[in-house]
């Protein structure tokens, strides 16, 4: 695959759920050896090490559950900011953190891609849709809130105004498990293209996967992956705090990351809700850095050319 400069960049959010511990997130991909796995493939890497919630002050959120707002803001404000300067200059990784750090990495991502004039696609590997918005939230846990936000859903007021929203025809969820009542009457009458695990026990993965990078390399778009550790069943990928039985094998995630290198179309990447304190001897870090080393070009075999597709 084509040499990229992988930037990676510590985002230790813990503030969108109540259990803590993802703040070690960016920590334990280091230790698992991140930068040297990437390195080995022929890409360059550059640690801009951890970033800070910018410091802001909100009014209390209309829904009193939800928990620690200023921080999620604050968050999205800065990720917002580093994805824009990161972008420009290579392929940005995001070592996350749980997933409320999607809302700034996202939106920072689809206002670079706005201003290149290219269309913007995400890919969302989780059991969860996390199209909440901070009123519909009953947990008021925000993580289950970034695709809300990034869409343009009402409910934000409080958060940074989005530069460029993304379109939800332009998003494909794939791993869904665990769908609450409000998200599913939004997705239900959408055109977010869903794939749950009854979808990849019957077509398999690569089947919805590769339909939906056609349609982005027909417009030359930018993608965006954001990989959930539940996305991976909770046997193989124990360090989260949301498990849901009937995950992705680790052959899917592989799979799916190999098909992602295959077509070069990935631009930015999220490493989400990896909680350390849940791991069982680095388990999981040690998966989501291999799962990233596909992503970027790593192989058994080459496969011969006839095969390609
Ligand atoms: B994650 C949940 F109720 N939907 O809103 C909620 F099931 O980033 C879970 O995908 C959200 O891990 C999960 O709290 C957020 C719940
Ligand atoms: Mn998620
Ligand atoms: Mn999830
Ligand atoms: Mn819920």
């Amino acid at each position: 695959m084509t040499q990229k400069h992988c930037i990676l960049i510590g985002a230790p959010v813990d503030c969108g759920k109540r259990r803590q511990g993802c703040l070690m997130g960016p920590d334990a991909y280091r230790t698992a050896g991140i930068a040297e796995a990437i390195t080995k493939l022929g890409h360059t890497v550059e640690d801009i090490g951890n970033l800070a919630p910018a410091d802001v002050t909100v009014a209390a959120p209309k829904n009193p559950l939800v928990h620690k707002l200023a921080e999620n803001i604050g968050w999205t404000q800065t990720l917002m900011a580093a994805a824009q300067e990161a972008a420009p200059r290579g392929m940005p990784i995001f070592l996350g953190g749980d997933h409320a750090l999607a809302a700034g990495t996202v939106a920072g991502m689809a206002a670079h891609a706005q201003k290149l004039g290219r269309p913007f696609f995400a890919l969302w590997l989780d059991a969860h849709s996390d199209i909440h918005t901070p009123d519909t939230s009953d947990s008021g846990n925000l993580h289950g809130t970034p695709v809300g936000y990034v869409t343009g859903r009402d409910g934000f007021d409080a958060f940074p105004p989005l530069p460029a929203k993304v379109e939800t025809q332009n998003i494909c969820m794939i791993g869904l498990r665990s769908v609450d009542e409000a998200e599913h009457a939004v997705l239900a009458g959408g055109d977010v293209e869903l794939v749950d695990m009854r979808r990849i026990d019957e077509e398999g993965i690569s089947t919805p996967l590769k339909a939906f990078l056609e349609r982005v390399a027909a417009v030359d778009g930018m993608l965006h992956v954001s990989l959930d550790v539940d996305f991976l069943d909770p046997s193989v990928a124990p360090a989260v705090g949301t498990t849901v039985p009937g995950g992705a094998t680790v052959r899917e995630g592989h799979l799916v990351m190999e098909i992602l290198s295959d077509s070069e179309l990935v631009t930015s990447l999220d490493l989400v809700e990896l909680n350390p304190f849940l791991d069982d001897r680095g388990t999981t870090a040690n998966l989501m850095v291999d799962l990233t080393a596909s992503l970027l070009g790593r192989r058994v075999f080459d496969r011969p050319t006839r095969d390609k597709k």
